[in-house]
């Protein structure tokens, strides 16, 4: 069997093809290093202490765990040395944070240990990364700068650390999924050119949230549920793991439509994901593995943001079942 390409040779041979710069490969190698010292540090969790809370709040208000700081920490130091991120936002510090002032092409947004609810339970978890180009002529990038578009994402990529430590990322014309092989301590491609399957009969929603759901989003769970004698004509099954990294990471593998809808009710907070660190780049990555990511009213890369930890609805995964649910957001 050919020997499966490590990521450091993938990224060398996608600069050799004028994929991406020499700027990307040295911040995709930094990015690298921190996702394996996470992988490590998450795997260990009783054993050196670390599950639990870390008895503070982030800016969401949430409960931090002891592994959400030390991936945040870890993030920070392994790319520090690449200067090639000028600036940093995360779901775990309030506000920008300067890196390489005046250095570097490239502005990153990170969810470093998402789902980390799940840690102490032993269920999957994972970081969510966005890069974005550093504006022109700007040392010090400011919270301003970070306002960009889902569009406007030069990579995305998410690693989710579940019985295997895998990343899937896209460098913008296409996605690969990289499997960490511990031996070697390299990522390794393992999943080549990862295409959405456009049908599906699987959906993935918090059902306990059911009442709070706009009318499109009732209706059309309402018709999974019908099975084969439903206007759907088949039958489906329900996932919701809860940890957004393991729900998206099934629907890149074998399909499915995830669903975190807005409350109608709730003007305050249209929806519970963030759109700059986890639904921007999981949309990048769906979008560019053939599937579908929309807010019910318009795609989801297209939001202008106006605030560093803002949510938004999210609707993603295979084609034929987002389009359904637009539909029915029309109507
Ligand atoms: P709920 C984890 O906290 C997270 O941000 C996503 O990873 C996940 O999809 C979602 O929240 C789960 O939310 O309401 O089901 O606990």
């Amino acid at each position: 069997m050919e020997k499966p390409m490590i990521f450091r040779d993938y990224l060398y041979r996608e600069k050799q093809k004028g994929e991406i710069s020499g700027e990307m490969v040295s911040l995709m190698g930094g990015l690298s290093v921190a996702c394996k010292r996470i992988s490590h540090d998450v795997s260990q969790g009783a054993l050196i202490g670390t599950l639990g809370s870390a008895g503070t709040e982030n800016v969401q208000g949430e409960i931090q765990k002891e592994l959400d700081i030390i991936a945040n920490d870890v993030m920070m130091e392994s790319l520090l040395w690449t200067e090639r991120v000028r600036a940093v936002a995360s779901e775990e510090m309030d506000d920008v944070e300067q890196l390489s002032v005046g250095k570097g092409d490239y502005l990153l947004v990170f969810d470093p240990l998402d789902g980390s609810s799940n840690i102490d339970v032993n269920i999957s978890v994972g970081t969510i990364f966005s890069v974005l180009r550093s504006p022109e002529g700007v040392d010090a990038p400011a919270k301003e700068d970070f306002m960009q578009p889902g569009t406007e994402q030069v990579a995305a990529g998410y690693v989710v650390y579940g019985t295997s430590t895998i990343m899937v990322l896209t460098l913008g014309n296409e996605v690969n999924g990289f499997t960490l092989d511990r031996d070697i301590g390299a990522f390794v491609l393992t999943h080549p050119d990862m295409r959405i399957p456009e049908e599906t009969n699987e959906f993935s929603i918090n059902a306990s949230n059911s009442l709070s759901w706009e009318p499109a989003v009732t209706r059309y769970i309402g018709e999974c549920v019908q099975g084969e004698n439903g206007p759907l004509g088949k039958k489906f099954n329900m996932r919701w793991v809860g940890s957004m990294v393991a729900d998206v990471h099934r629907l890149m593998y074998r399909g499915g439509i995830f669903l975190y809808p807005k409350d109608p009710t709730n003007k305050k907070k249209p929806g519970k994901l963030r759109l700059l660190y986890e639904a921007n780049p999981i949309s990048f990555l769906v979008e560019q593995a053939g599937g579908l990511s929309s807010t019910g009213y318009g795609r989801l890369m297209e939001v202008q943001p106006v605030d560093l930890h803002e949510r938004v609805p999210v609707i993603m995964g295979s084609k034929v079942e987002v389009e359904r649910v637009v539909g029915y957001h029309s109507e």
